[in-house]
């Protein structure tokens, strides 16, 4: 702007534009931190925090929804814009990632659900949203050799990107505007004597990142989000199952904001330990009210084997355990009783006489059930198997 007399605001470009953000405040004495408890003309408001997602892009736009319970100290914040991504913030890679080399397998579902999930012969983790794409690609592939034959250069539309054609490429409309919902939570205040010692603040990323399994390109969960208690709703109006756009509520129960994993690295040593156990832990805010709460086992570096194809390894000498991988995929739910603080899962491990280079990593996830794996530091951690054969050889079997 040039006009006499004008300020002009010059901004620094933003990294993730439209990612969005959530600002909290808090009304107190306006000349102490304390509680405004007089006459309103004696409080003034001071900014807290700033409360962003730790996974922003651009676009997710966090904070179209938000919604705060003052006393448990928790707000739930939705983020419509943002794109589905796996736990390590990533956006998923297209199937098939290499082409020739997808194969197709029979599924044990229902035909209609087997054909969403084949799309072109592949399987996806977003198979709507696959098909939707696949179905999209089709036609503006067909609308440009349209507009090629009339030679209507004019009106031809951009399609020197590649991606348009191929239908291996990455192409991230099979994730866009999932959306996401995020819950932030306050530390609270810390008063002595009626003195506050500490004002309550907020650390300015999420606590936990809600997605439900069955979410996918443009629900837009979190268009609108609300908590009562410790229930949270958020609205994804993009939602498909009863028709297009249709739209859905999912429900959860947030008192999973206080369990956490005990430790960020769990480990064991092949041989040494048939197991390991895993401790999950609440605080106490919840400690009178049950809790059950979901864990699974996934493959980093090590390779999980069924309790089935276990049940065989252990029936064998262990000079003899080919193919046996280093643990049993675990998954299920434990239940807090009241008054626990902490529950327990158990992972059983695999010995055999083949040395292996590295430690091998599981990852270990929590989820509220029926949920995904829940995003966030305190839902996370991994387990090690460290290795007990160095005087033997490397074995050339497979799945070691
Ligand atoms: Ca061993
Ligand atoms: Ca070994
Ligand atoms: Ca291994």
């Amino acid at each position: 702007m040039d006009r006499a007399g004008q300020k002009v605001h010059r901004a620094m470009q933003e990294a993730t534009p439209k990612a969005g953000a959530a600002y909290t405040f808090r009304r107190h004495d306006n000349v102490s931190t304390d509680f405004c408890t007089g006459d309103k003309q004696y409080c003034s408001w001071s900014q807290e925090s700033k409360l962003m997602a730790s996974d922003r892009r651009a676009g997710d736009l966090l904070g179209s929804s938000v919604s705060v319970n003052d006393v448990q100290g928790t707000a739930l914040v939705g983020a419509p814009g943002a794109a589905a991504m796996s736990m390590y913030k990533t956006t998923p890679a297209n199937n098939p990632h290499y082409p020739g080399k997808a194969t197709s397998v029979e599924i044990p579902i229902g035909d209609f659900m087997a054909k969403w999930a084949r799309s072109g012969g592949t399987q996806t983790l977003l198979p709507n949203a696959m098909r939707q794409v696949l179905q999209q690609r089709a036609v503006d592939a067909s609308s440009a050799t349209a507009v090629t034959a009339a030679e209507d250069v004019d009106t031809q539309p951009d399609y020197d990107d590649p991606l348009v054609y191929d239908p291996r490429a990455f192409d991230d409309r099979e994730y866009a505007e999932a959306g996401a919902m995020y819950v932030f939570r306050r530390n609270n205040i810390i008063i002595s004597a009626g003195v506050v010692l500490e004002v309550q603040n907020w650390p300015p990323t999420e606590q936990m990142k809600l997605v439900p399994p069955a979410l996918r390109a443009r629900d837009g969960l979190g268009t609108s989000v609300a908590l009562s208690g410790v229930t949270a709703f958020g609205g994804a109006n993009g939602d498909d199952g009863m028709g297009n756009n249709a739209g859905t509520v999912y429900q959860y129960d947030i008192k999973m904001q206080r369990v956490y994993f005990d430790s960020a690295e769990y480990y064991a040593t092949e041989g040494d330990n048939s197991d390991v156990t895993i401790t999950i832990s609440r605080d106490a805010d919840y400690i009178g009210h049950p809790l059950t709460v979901a864990y699974a086992t996934s493959d980093l570096t090590a390779k999980g084997i069924d309790p089935l194809r276990y049940a065989d390894c252990l029936s064998m000498p262990v000079a003899a355990r080919e193919g046996c991988g280093d643990y049993v995929q675990t998954s299920g739910e434990v239940t807090f009783a009241v008054g626990d603080s902490a529950v327990n899962f158990v992972i059983d491990l695999v010995n055999d006489f083949c040395k292996e280079h590295y430690s091998e990593y599981v990852q270990l996830t929590l989820s509220i059930p029926g949920s995904t794996a829940l995003g966030g530091e305190e839902y996370y951690a991994k387990l090690r198997i460290d290795d007990d054969d160095f005087t033997y050889t490397e074995c050339t079997h497979e799945f070691l």
